[in-house]
This record gives C-alpha cells, structure tokens and sequence, in this order.
C-alpha cells in the first residue's frame, strides 16, 4: 500500500527498514480509523437529549478506570513492538559494517558535498586523493563503506533510494555502509537544515557496473595504473 508513496529501493537492507515504516504505518492506521470510529459513535450514541442527565465518571471503580488501564496497556505493547522492529532493523544494518572495498569519504558543508576517494594508496589525506563534488561514484552490488563528516553545521546525509539518512557532525566522523543493487543516477539530500542554501545541497549518486566503474576509477583516479593498486 505505501509502495507508490516510497521513493524506489535499490537498497540491500532498505527492505529491513521499509518494513518498520510499514509496521508503524499499520499500527497508526488501524488505531486511527478505530479511534475516530469510536469518537463518532460516542458523539452520536451519547448525543444531548431532552430529560438525559450527562452522567458523572469519575473512574474510581476499576470497571471504569479499566477504560485507561486497558488501552493503555495495549498502545505500550504496540509501542515496544515497534521499538523492537526497529531494534532488529537497527542492530542489522548499524550493528556490525561489512567488510568494504570501496571507502568514499562525505564532507557536509555550506552547501556541497565533498566527496573524497582515498586513492590508489587507498589512504586519505595523500596525493593521489581524488577529491569531487556532489557526485558521488559508486560500484553497484558491492558494500560501500562512507565515512561522514561535516566542516561547519550538522547536516544529513540522505540517499532515499538506499534508505540511508545519517547526520554529520562536525568534529565528528561517522561511518556508514550501503549495497545498491541496481545501477542509475539518484538523488543525493541534505536532511537536515543547515542554514539558507540547504535546499541547494544537492548532490548525486551515480551507481555503475563493475565495468563501468573499474572504467571510472582508471580515467578519474591518478596514476591508477601503478603498482600500488
Ligand atoms: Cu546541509
């Protein structure tokens, strides 16, 4: 039902975390619709009429009070079972980062995206580090490893169709992981309001095959024909 609200997932887990929007989403319905049915049948049931005299509740019998007891109990229980579902969902993908090849690093600033390869060497912070903006390359079916930072406010990096939004902090570095498993050209977001050009932040992903990507790295990447690759 809340598949043509989603933007398209090309996520290995973005299932794990759709099924608790899904979750939510049904728990909230059915309690909304339940809630508002009985918000119009107690409206109209217990209309005023002429010679009715309103009764006076003051839920010091357990007959009445179960009347809060009961539903309150119920909205905890649904609410720790969402709490575990996201629990679940939240230990797979954040818990333990598979191991990765591909090791992109985002800096967050007023308003772009830096996008910083390690290199050949495969280290940061050398020479050979091929440094873009707000386009980001990327293998698909291969874990990709982020690591995520920001030079000046908070800001979100948010990739919807991989279902990966995650602050970045400044002073901090925060590593992230995602698998896509289709190629194209997708939308890269800032999700968090950073100041008045966060609407420009605007970056995007570009997922290529295999072969397409070793083509990239050897056009873009210096000196990839070296040893130390
Ligand atoms: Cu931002």
């Amino acid at each position: 039902m809340l598949d043509h609200w989603f933007p398209k997932n090309i996520s290995t887990y973005g299932g794990e975390i759709d099924s608790v929007f899904y979750l939510i989403f049904y728990i909230v319905g059915i309690g909304f619709l339940l809630g508002e049915a009985a918000i119009f049948y107690f409206l109209i049931r217990y209309r005023r009429r002429d010679g009715k005299k309103a009764a006076f509740v003051n839920g010091e019998r357990w007959s009445q009070a179960a009347w809060i007891i009961i539903p309150t109990a119920i909205v905890l229980v649904l609410d720790l079972w969402i709490d575990f579902a996201g629990a679940q969902a939240y230990d797979a993908i954040k818990g333990e980062m598979p191991v990765s090849e591909t090791i992109v690093q985002v800096t967050g600033k007023q308003f772009n995206w830096i996008i910083n390869y390690p290199g050949p060497d495969g280290i940061f912070g050398t020479e050979d580090d091929l440094t873009k903006e707000n386009d980001l390359y990327v293998p698909v079916n291969k874990a990709v490893k982020t690591i995520l930072k920001s030079e000046d406010v908070i800001h979100s990096f948010f990739v919807p169709v991989l279902r990966l939004k995650q602050d970045m902090v400044p002073g901090r570095t925060i590593e992230a992981w995602f698998e896509a498993t289709e190629t194209g050209k997708y939308e890269i977001a800032c999700a968090e309001l950073c100041g008045y050009g966060h609407y420009t932040m605007r970056g995007f992903l570009h997922i290529l095959s295999e072969e397409d990507y070793a083509a990239w790295v050897s056009e873009n990447w210096p000196d990839t024909n070296s040893e130390s690759n």
